[in-house]
């Protein structure tokens, strides 16, 4: 018998053979006549574990307990194995008959490796495809406890939350800052079983009835045969859709205001948009809307600069988002509802709550506060956790329940349907962030992925062999209401109420609700988007329908294309203006706006302290210098070759620097031709951005020379001050409205 040999022998026997064979084999280099020997990789031991490495983690990304055994995934043992556990020698090298031979089928590594990498890629979602997501805790206020046995609204309830907000209509790469419908999706882990609110941030719908979702999606995605324009409603097929069919101009119009292009997701308001029903402990219900309310409140990009962030900077909102929860300015929201009285007509002040494309003022029905939401963790895993998270509308817990709203219940089919494609089957609610954090004891088996190993001979009911588990509940173990409301008796009709054909009022409650320069900005929206369609026939449906919203929003958008005004098709209707929709005319907090701080070679006085009483009033300071390093005792974030103004709610100037003889040569080929400028010509781009974009501008010291080569000394929100903190003081106060809203000219009233 021969010896047993050790592995480590084996392999250096081999290698040494493979040497020799190459050694005696000598091929030669075309041409050359000189024969080469190729080295051999000879496999090294792995290197030993780094320190970081920890053991598995036993709990989902949301904090439960996965009740199954530490898998090794994600880097979290000393040795890298296969998806079987065996330790791995080399993972740089496929398995091959000699240094330079073929590939060998048997190399199971190399097949794993690749196989699993060519599998990837899911679908991306239908719509809502790009988004980001954060972790958080929602607190209750008990305010609502009353009107809901929901155990989640009980006062002082704590639920641990899973928020994700999106655009509707771009693909999962595209840029963030695009005019758009956001998402505003939130996955309530509660004790009585999940609650998703999956909303909007703008509060009504294109559409009445969910059989018209695929024909407006089918409008707004790009164009079937060149696949363009990729996240825009800046094209034919959409305005061709929403001006046809007259229900979507109120969720249009929203579009087309500031509020399509929001600064940050942590500045919009949230919408459940349809109206739902409340069922509390005595059998009593309700009819409410959701808001989720920002503390910072609702601000917007101007329209330029979400033009420049899509490219300077296409993961703005996402970057945003994270930036803010890792810097400690936790992301908050109030969570309100609009209560109605349950009546058999389901109308409040007239306004009919089963239509999608009606709001409530909030004069009429105050939005009421009920919770507090907080996102204060990042997700650590961007496909397991934002891109697996699935909301359902069907997700509820006893004491929320449905209306006959006929969007709303097309959705409660869609999210689990597109889910089974997404997400492969069935199983997806056993997804680490699918899953529930109240205990789960259903009777579904099997099915692709599945996770679970169920024990017990009978998932079935009535059964005797499991003793007859499980048990059904009833109201006093918390069972799921379905409320018992009476179903009319009716005619079965493809047909809306006659309300739903009321397209126009609310566009025009809308418009007048609105600020002179927010009505400028609509106008210049409308103007852009008709802009680029091609067909003239749309256009001028389009501004058919405007006519029939406000003669003056008709007539400048007109102005704008070059084409005639027409005749309202119907008499334009009074309305009420609800100011509670115009995002100007309040203060906010500035915690989490973004300040940029532009220096020189050295670092110039006040500089420090301007930073820390930054950092001190919750906002991101961000220094601005010619290169990157350190100057002085601050380091530079930002270079004059990186930054731009965009990503600046405020900029302050601290120094003049001198244009920099290296950098970007064609800008400063031309800076440097006119003799006056004395200021880098990036810095004095930055400015005028800033000044353009309305943002508040300080300076001090040095920094004052830069204004005045701008040229917008004692323009309004342009500071300059002896000193850094005096300065900030009068900018924090600009900062506090957002905007520097008189920079805008208007001719409105
Ligand atoms: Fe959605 N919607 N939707 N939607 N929706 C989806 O579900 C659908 C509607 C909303 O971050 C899809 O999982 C229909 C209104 C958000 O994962 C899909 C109708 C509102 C998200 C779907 C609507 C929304 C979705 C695609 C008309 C605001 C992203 C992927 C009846 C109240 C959720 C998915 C996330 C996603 C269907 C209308 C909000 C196809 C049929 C109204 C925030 O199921």
């Amino acid at each position: 018998r021969k010896p047993v040999e050790k592995v480590e022998d084996v392999v250096e026997n081999a290698a040494a053979k493979v040497a020799d064979a190459l050694s005696s084999h000598v091929p030669g280099a075309p041409g050359s006549g000189t024969p080469t020997v190729e080295e051999v990789t000879i496999p090294h031991d792995p290197l030993p574990p780094k320190g970081e490495q920890g053991t598995p983690d036993t709990r989902t990304p949301t904090g439960a307990e996965t009740g199954a055994a530490p898998t090794a995934n994600g880097q979290q043992g000393a040795y890298l194995t296969t998806a079987q556990g065996a330790r791995l020698r080399d993972t740089d090298h496929s398995l091959k008959a000699g240094p330079r031979g073929p590939v060998l089928l048997q190399d199971h590594h190399l097949r794993e490796k690749i196989t699993h990498f060519d599998h990837e890629r899911i679908p991306e979602r239908v719509v809502h495809a790009r988004g980001t997501g954060a972790h958080g805790s929602f607190t209750s206020y008990g305010t609502a406890a009353g009107l809901t046995r929901a155990a989640f609204l009980k006062k002082d309830a704590q639920t641990p939350v899973f928020v994700r907000f999106s655009t509707v209509l771009g693909s999962r790469g595209s840029a963030d800052t695009v005019r758009d419908t956001r998402g505003f999706a939130t996955k309530f882990y509660t004790d009585e079983g999940t609650f998703d609110l999956v909303g909007n941030n703008i509060p009504v719908f294109f559409i009445q009835d969910a059989i018209k979702f695929p024909d407006i999606i089918h409008a707004a995605k790009p164009h079937p045969d060149r696949e363009i324009p990729q996240a825009q409603s800046a094209h034919d097929t959409f305005w061709d859709f929403v001006s046809l069919h007259t229900e979507a101009q109120h969720h249009t119009i929203w579009n087309m205001s500031d509020r399509g292009i929001p600064r940050s997701f942590r500045t919009m308001e949230g919408f459940g948009v349809h109206t739902f029903r409340l069922i509390n402990n005595a059998g009593e219900t309700v009819l409410v809307k959701f808001h989720w309310k920002p503390k910072l409140g609702v601000h917007s990009l101007t329209w330029e600069e979400a033009q420049l962030i899509c490219g300077v900077d296409p993961d703005f909102h996402r970057r945003d988002l994270y930036d803010a929860i890792e810097a400690g300015a936790y992301p908050e929201w109030e969570l309100g509802l609009q209560v109605f009285p349950d009546t058999p007509e389901e109308t409040f002040a007239g306004i009919d709550l089963l239509d999608p494309t009606k709001i409530v003022p909030e004069e009429l029905a105050e939005v009421q506060p009920v919770g507090r939401l907080v996102l204060n963790r990042t997700p650590t895993n961007f496909f397991a956790e934002t891109e697996q998270v699935a909301f359902h509308l069907g997700n509820l817990p006893p004491g929320i329940d449905v209306t006959n709203d006929p969007l709303l219940q097309g959705r409660l089919f869609s999210y689990v349907d597109t889910q089974l494609t997404r997400l492969a089957g069935p199983n997806f609610p056993q997804i680490p962030i699918n899953r529930p954090h109240a205990p789960v004891n259903d009777m579904l088996r099997d099915g692709f992925h599945q996770q679970a190993v169920h024990a017990g001979v009978a998932p079935y009911r009535p059964n005797s062999l499991d003793g007859g588990n499980p048990f059904e509940a009833g109201d006093a173990e918390n069972a799921f209401v379905d409320v018992p409301v009476r179903v009319a008796e009716a005619p079965k009709i493809r047909a809306n109420p006659v309300s739903f054909d009321d397209h126009f009022s609310q566009v025009r409650l809308f418009w007048q609700s609105m600020s002179p320069v927010e009505k400028e900005h609509i106008i210049a929206a409308y103007t852009f988007e008709l802009g680029k369609c091609y067909e003239q026939a749309i256009k001028q449906r389009q501004l058919q329908c405007l006519a029939n919203v406000d003669p003056l929003l008709c007539e400048q958008v007109a102005a704008g294309l070059g084409m005639p005004v027409p005749e309202p098709a119907q008499p334009v209707t009074e309305v009420t203006p609800s100011p509670a929709l115009s995002q100007m005319g309040q203060t906010w907090p500035a915690d989490g706006r973004i300040v940029g701080i532009v220096i020189g070679d050295e670092e110039p006085d006040g500089v420090a302290s301007v930073r820390e009483a930054l950092i001190a009033a919750g906002m991101v300071p961000l220094i601005i210098a010619p290169h990157g390093g350190t100057i002085g005792t601050v380091t530079a974030q930002r270079t004059f070759a990186t930054a731009r103004s965009v990503e600046f709610d405020a900029l302050l100037l601290a120094a003049a620097p001198p244009p920099a003889p290296d950098a970007l040569p064609a800008r400063d080929a031309k800076a440097a031709a006119a003799d006056d400028v004395t200021v880098d010509p990036r810095v004095l781009l930055m400015v005028d951005e800033a000044w353009r974009h309305a943002k508040a501008i300080g300076a001090w010291g040095d920094g004052a020379s830069v204004l005045d080569q701008a040229g917008i000394i004692g323009t309004p929100g342009v500071i300059a001050t002896e000193s850094g903190p005096e300065t900030l003081d009068a900018v924090e106060r600009f900062l506090g409205s957002h905007r520097v809203w008189q920079r805008f000219s208007t001719s409105m009233v």
